[in-house]
């Protein structure tokens, strides 16, 4: 009988040869270079299985036990568990806690906790993005227009980091704060290499009447391992990503405070959190349709891994990694925003060799390193930002320790020689910077020697012996 699904069983290879050979390609890119970007991470083949699995298929709007469709007696049992997972991984009481593990990713779990406890047009302040902050923080342009959903549907004021040290200046968020009386304060941010004063943060919160929320997206491997600050300690919500030092899918989780809650002046005793149902009703159904189970699924799995000791060993070594370049660079001269880490991350200020972000990220991925132009604050011109941000996650996961994070350093400082050798030949302008850059002789000798070393190292998440 000939089946009405000739393709139902096919594998990739065989029901499209494009799209397998793609995936052929992209996995040799990613085993035989450096990845250096700092949200990005190798995850484990047991969380691809989850993501590739049938748990895609289903259908489950609501929550569990609470669903509009049938069916979701298994589905129930992953949410579940994900959502137990979760709470155990940042070690909190689930009569205080409560986690939505739905949001698809990080910018929708932001809106939803905006969308939940924000009335339209209330006032936020984030990082500023040329600070190091994130776009959904609530960023416009320096000329005002607002290109963020977040200072589209609200009113935004950012606060910054002091121009000079780099890093958040406090006093100005509280003189700030204190002028414009936010209904909530975000956390968190993209490319900041210092830990958070959630204290600090709190105490201003408490002064205005605002909500503080954390966005540890970046951080949430770290915090996870007790390697940084503890956001839960002070902040009612915390957002965040899974994907990044988490290690896990690509996908997004709010956690809120539940239970009792400190009563406001001229509010009576026994007053209770009321973050959970806003924030339930907020991802579903006013902001997204049905969960991705698949992702959940796969969540569950990361966050299995994340409570293991092993996960404590990764970000342990993280954190050296990035410290570890991060002292290498300077001793070559190079000058890193706050000069140094304390996180996963550097943000390298190029301005003092007068080299542009853009120039460095294409040199980079030409000798397959792969990282991103980053703002550097103060940086003129926002399409020319003025640094790279490099990230030490996903080749910590491959198994790179101190001294290879100092050979990294070596190929980085190569880099930049090498464009400022081509710089003076021809100019500064960058149509003319580009031109004839692919056949550059030290260039491609410099990648030869990378893809060596990248492929010294293992690869999580698929067999490399398997490449075609
Ligand atoms: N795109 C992520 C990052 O690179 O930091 C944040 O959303």
């Amino acid at each position: 009988m000939q089946s009405v699904f000739p393709d139902g069983l096919k594998t990739l290879d065989v029901a499209d040869p494009e799209v397998y050979g793609l995936i052929q390609k992209e996995k040799r890119r990613q085993y035989t270079g450096i990845e250096l970007i700092a949200s990005e991470n190798f995850t484990s083949q047991a969380v691809m299985e989850a993501l590739g699995s049938c748990l895609t298929n289903k259908y489950s709007e609501g929550m569990p036990g609470k669903r509009y469709y049938g069916g979701n007696e298994v589905i129930d049992q992953v949410e579940n568990l994900c959502r137990s997972r979760a709470l155990a991984a940042y070690r909190l009481d689930n009569a205080k806690w409560g986690v939505n593990v739905q949001p698809y990713s990080g910018s929708p779990a932001n809106f939803a906790v905006y969308t939940g406890l924000l009335r339209p047009h209330d006032r936020v302040m984030g990082l500023d993005l040329p600070s190091g902050g994130h776009l959904t923080h609530g960023y416009y342009t320096a000329g005002g227009k607002r290109i963020s959903a977040t200072s589209i549907y609200f009113e935004s004021l950012p606060y910054k980091v002091n121009s000079t040290t780099g890093f958040i200046d406090y006093d100005k968020l509280e003189e700030k704060a204190l002028d414009f009386r936010p209904a909530m304060i975000i956390c968190g941010g993209s490319a900041y290499p210092r830990d958070w004063d959630y204290a600090r943060f709190r105490a201003i919160c408490d002064k205005v009447g605002a909500i503080l929320m954390a966005d540890m997206a970046h951080i949430s491997g770290l915090v996870a391992a007790q390697e940084a600050n503890n956001p839960f300690e002070y902040c009612d919500i915390v957002t965040s990503t899974t994907h990044k030092s988490l290690r896990g899918p690509r996908a997004g989780m709010v956690f809120y405070r539940r239970g009792p809650r400190p009563s406001k002046k001229g509010e009576p005793e026994g007053q209770v959190y009321d973050y959970e149902e806003r924030i339930d009703m907020a991802v579903f159904p006013a902001l997204q349709g049905g969960p991705h189970n698949h992702q959940i699924g796969a969540l569950a799995v990361a966050l299995k891994q994340v409570n293991e000791p092993a996960f404590k060993t990764y970000i342990v070594q993280v954190k050296k990694n990035a410290a570890a370049c991060g002292v290498s660079l300077m001793s070559k001269g190079y000058k890193l925003v706050t000069d140094g880490t304390e996180n996963h991350l550097l943000l390298w200020d190029l301005r003092p060799q007068g080299l542009t972000g853009n120039k460095v990220e294409k040199l980079c991925d030409l000798a397959h390193i792969t990282l991103n132009k980053n703002a550097v604050f103060g940086d003129a011109s926002a399409l020319s930002p003025g640094g790279v941000r490099i990230g030490a996650p996903a080749m910590t996961s491959r198994g790179l320790v101190e001294p290879d994070f100092v050979q990294v350093a070596e190929f980085l400082h190569e880099v930049v020689q090498i464009g400022l050798k081509i710089q003076a030949e021809k100019g500064k302008m960058l149509k003319q910077f580009m031109e004839g850059i692919e056949q550059n002789q030290d260039i491609l000798n410099l990648r030869t020697r990378v893809e060596a070393f990248a492929k010294k190292f293992e690869m999580p998440g698929f067999d490399v012996s398997k490449l075609s």
